[in-house]
This record gives C-alpha cells, structure tokens and sequence, in this order.
C-alpha cells in the first residue's frame, strides 16, 4: 500500500519519527493508503523552512506577475490532474465524483483568480493621504504578512486547503499547510502540482497528520506569523488561545446551523429542491448548510410532503457509483456522531418525517439515509447544535418577525437563505439575518470572487474575493517630512 510523504523545502521526505496511519474509504470501511504522521519535530523543520523561504529568499519582494504566473502552473498542473485528484477525493471522502470534480475544477480557478488579483492590487500601488499638514507626505500601502500555519478539515479536503494556499501564495506569503487526518491525500497530490511548479523551496510546505501531533504544534509555532483555520468551534477555540499566546494573527471558519426562511408565496419545487441542494449536497458536511428549514404555515404540510418524497427518492451509494447523490459520512467517528445526533432528536417531541438512521439493506459503508425532522422543540440538540451530516430540522412559523427571531436565535451567524416571489421582503429579510453569507431564492451557490466568513460563533475574518486576500497582507503607512517646508 502506498505511503504518502511530508513535503517540506522543496523536498518529498518521511516523518521523522517514520510514522503513518491509514487512509479509510469511506464506502467500504477499508484502508487504501497509508498517511506519513507528522510531529512536532517536522512541523519545526517545515515552519522553518517557510521562515527562511519568507525572510531570506525572493519570493515576497517578486513582481506580483511572476508570483501570479507561478499560481497559474498550479492551477494548469491541477486541471491537468483533475480527473485523477478527483477519484482520490472521492474515495477518501465518498462525496460523488461529480460534486469531487467540481471542487478540483474550483481549486484550480481559486489559483488562477488570486494570480489576476495580485497582479490588479499591485497595479494599484500605494494610496497618498493628506494628512492636513503640507510638511508631510503620508502613503499607505500593503506587504506579505509572513509565514502562514494553514489547519483544514475533510469536508472539502483541496478547496479548504486552495482557499487559504492561493491566496496566501498570491499575496507573497509562505505556506505550512496541515489538512486533515480523515483526508489528506488530494492536499499530498496538491504537492506535487505544487512541486512541479517551481516555487522556490520553502514558499509551500506539506505536513500531514493528527490535530495533536501536528495541528497543534503548527498553531504553537513561534515563527508562524499568522493562522488560518476551518473547522470545529472547540478547536477554532484552541487555535485561537494559541495565537493570542504569540499575539498572532488568526482567520477562524467554524460550524455553523443556519437557517433558510421560506415564505407560501415560493414556488414548492423550487423551494424543494433548493432545501435539498442545502442539506444533503456534500451529504450535508458542508459549514453553511441550510440545516434549520422556516416555512411559512399555510405551505408546511404540502413542503414537507413534498421534501419527504425528493429525500426519500434520493440514490445513496459509493461516490464513484453512477448517479449516486448522496455518498457515505466521511468517517467512523463523524458517522457515530451524526447517529448519535439522531437518537438524541428521536428522543425528543420532534417529529420524524423520514429517514433516521442506516438505509435499508446496507451492510457496509458509513452510510446515513436523509433525514428529516419536523416540528422540533427550540430548545432541542438538533435544532441548535451543528451535526455536520444529512440532516435538517423544519419548523413552521406565522410572521416574517416571528421568523427573523427564530433564524436568528443561535450562536452560529455563518450562512442564512429566504425564499419569496416578494423581492422586497427578501432583501429585508437578508437584511435583517444576522450572518456572513446570505442567499436568497437558493441555497449555497458560493462565488470566488465574493468574500466568505461567519458572524458569532461561526469564525473571525473573511476568506475568497479582495478580503481574502488582504487577509495575508499587512498594512504599512509611511509618512515622509520635507525639510525643505517651515513648520
Ligand atoms: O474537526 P476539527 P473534526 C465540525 C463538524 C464536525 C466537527 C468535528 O461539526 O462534526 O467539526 O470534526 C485539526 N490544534 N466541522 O474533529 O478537530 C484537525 O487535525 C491544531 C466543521 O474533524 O476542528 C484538522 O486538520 N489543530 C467544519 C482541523 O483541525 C487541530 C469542517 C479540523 O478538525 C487540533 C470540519 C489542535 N488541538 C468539521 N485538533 C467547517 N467549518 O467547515 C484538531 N486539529
């Protein structure tokens, strides 16, 4: 079985201690590769090599055109890649391959977006302010932040990577990346298109293994100037505590519940397969999952109807089965814990409309069917904790007040959606819901261009469009005096 390796100052290298686990299709419970486990000791030597590629080698000072003409290598040795990267994803993760290769298509133009942005932001140049003084010329102007810990999860195992990595290449950063344990083999392959590319050594580095092991002492690291994270809230938590330790810099996307308000003027299919797209695509492992449904009263009875019978229509398989839609929960222990979620919602005076629990027939693979609870108490775990699987509460509501209230009543505030024919209560409604992405008349379509990130518990900064890029920048003023002027 194959090994991957770390990747560490342009150089494909075993863990030092020699360590690796295995990699687990999800679909059939089997391992399929094995992962080299980082430590401590390889994360020093990664951080080190992302220093010195910062501090003492071209790759900041670069003209942004060449920087930008490296990030285009990747994304071509991507695109040339894709169909290969996507089979991996799919096998690591069981998310269909169709959903697999639109991510790796996304990666590659993630890449290729930040290339033109460089180049656009340093056309711009510095900014002069009048500072209300002739004495004194004041410009402002932006330069590479450092060295950069990027910390991923395994629900978009590349693009999470690519969305901190091209950005942060693009802005003349250097890289240290840790994906996650439950799926890092498509970021070993990211290596080597990146390796291909010809970035100085240093600039990108590759350390896999576990959130002990080698996550933490990344988030440690006292030559990290600045952390990039998606993932849990507790370990969002963690990261942060590290990075005020070192008064670093951090950028958190954490969980999320978020609502989707939906109003009896909607057209039903539409909202239907909206509501599905929101919960079950990515079966429902997806940070902005519309996993809270509000559907006005007089349409709840036909909606959920009609959402019981597009569930249950729904074809469950391995994600390289054809027309499969939704594949199996990426691991044992997140299986076990959308499973749990579900007891604890059967426990309760929710209803269950369908699904909850193992397809029928099924022997092997983490496989969970859709499920749908209505009626759900608001003080239940189902309704105000993220589960991170296929499944979504619905609940009625009488007044677009009411329903503000309720979509608003959580510590999460990433993502929220409203559907109406009524144009001008949607952009009240978005208006009104408190959160980092709203859509409206859909569910999840998400843009590179524009800027992505959470309110309250669900993260701190923003990643994708100008934000994202500024997110790697730090701002410099430089304020000069003329001698030659009196005061
Ligand atoms: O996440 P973790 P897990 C949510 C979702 C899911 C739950 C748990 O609800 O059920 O999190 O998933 C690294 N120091 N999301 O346990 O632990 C870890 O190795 C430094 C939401 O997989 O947050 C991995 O690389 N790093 C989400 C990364 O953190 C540590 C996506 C994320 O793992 C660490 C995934 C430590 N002490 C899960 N401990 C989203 N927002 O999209 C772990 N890590």
């Amino acid at each position: 079985m194959q090994t991957t390796e770390l990747y560490i100052d342009g150089a494909f290298v075993a863990p030092a201690e020699g360590d690796s686990f295995e990699a687990i299709n999800p679909a059939t419970e089997t391992a399929f590769a094995r992962i080299a486990a980082g430590g401590a000791t390889d994360v020093d030597r990664a951080v080190r090599a992302a220093r010195r590629a910062f501090d003492q080698g071209p790759w900041p000072t670069l003209p942004a055109t060449a920087r930008a003409a490296a990030l285009r290598r990747i994304a071509a040795g991507i695109k040339a890649r894709l169909p290969e990267i996507a089979a991996v994803e799919t096998r690591d993760n069981g998310k269909p391959i169709p959903e697999a290769e639109w991510d790796i298509g996304d990666a590659a133009f993630v890449f290729e977006y930040y290339a033109e942005l460089a180049e656009a932001h340093e056309r711009d140049g510095a900014t002069t302010v009048d500072v209300g003084d002739p004495t004194f010329t004041s410009t402002v102007s932006t330069e590479p932040l450092g060295v950069v810990g990027a910390i991923t999860p395994w629900n978009f195992p590349m693009l999470m990577a690519v969305w901190k990595v091209a950005p942060a290449l693009a802005a003349g950063c250097t890289v240290v990346l840790k994906p996650s344990e439950f799926c890092s083999l498509s970021c070993a392959l990211l290596a080597e298109v990146i390796d291909n590319a010809d970035l100085p050594p240093g600039v990108f580095n590759l350390i896999t293994g576990t959130g002990p092991e080698a996550g933490a002492p990344l988030s440690d690291h006292p030559l990290v100037d600045k952390l990039a994270f998606t993932g849990s809230t507790a370990t969002g938590r963690k990261i942060m505590t590290a990075a005020a330790a070192g008064i670093r810099t951090v950028s958190l996307e954490l969980g999320g519940k978020s609502p989707f308000v939906i109003f009896a003027d909607s057209d039903i299919d539409k909202a239907v397969e909206w509501i599905m797209f929101g919960i079950f695509w990515n079966k429902g492992e997806v940070c902005s999952a519309t996993s809270r449904v509000l559907v006005e009263r007089s349409l709840y009875p036909a909606l959920l109807a009609r959402l019981k019978q597009a569930a249950e229509a729904i074809t469950i398989g391995a994600g390289d089965a054809p027309g499969v839609k939704l594949g199996p929960i990426v691991s044992k222990p997140q299986y076990d814990k959308v499973m749990a979620a579900i007891a604890a919602g059967k426990a309760t005076t929710a209803r269950l409309v369908s699904g909850g629990g193992r397809p029928e027939g099924v022997e092997t693979g983490y496989y969970i069917a859709p499920t749908i609870f209505a009626d759900v108490p608001r003080e239940a775990a189902i309704w105000r904790e993220e589960i991170f699987g296929p499944v979504v509460c619905v609940n009625p509501f009488d007044t677009e007040d009411e329903a503000l209230t309720l979509a608003n009543d959580s510590v999460y505030g990433l993502a929220g959606a409203v559907m109406s024919d009524d144009l001008e209560r949607c952009e009240r409604v978005a208006a009104k819901l408190r959160a980092g992405v709203i859509w409206v008349n859909c569910s999840q379509p998400t843009f590179t261009q524009v800027p992505w990130g959470g309110y309250k518990s669900s993260g701190i900064g923003r990643e994708l469009g100008t934000a994202g890029f500024m997110a790697f920048r730090e701002t410099k003023q430089i304020t000069r005096y003329d001698h030659t002027q009196t005061w």
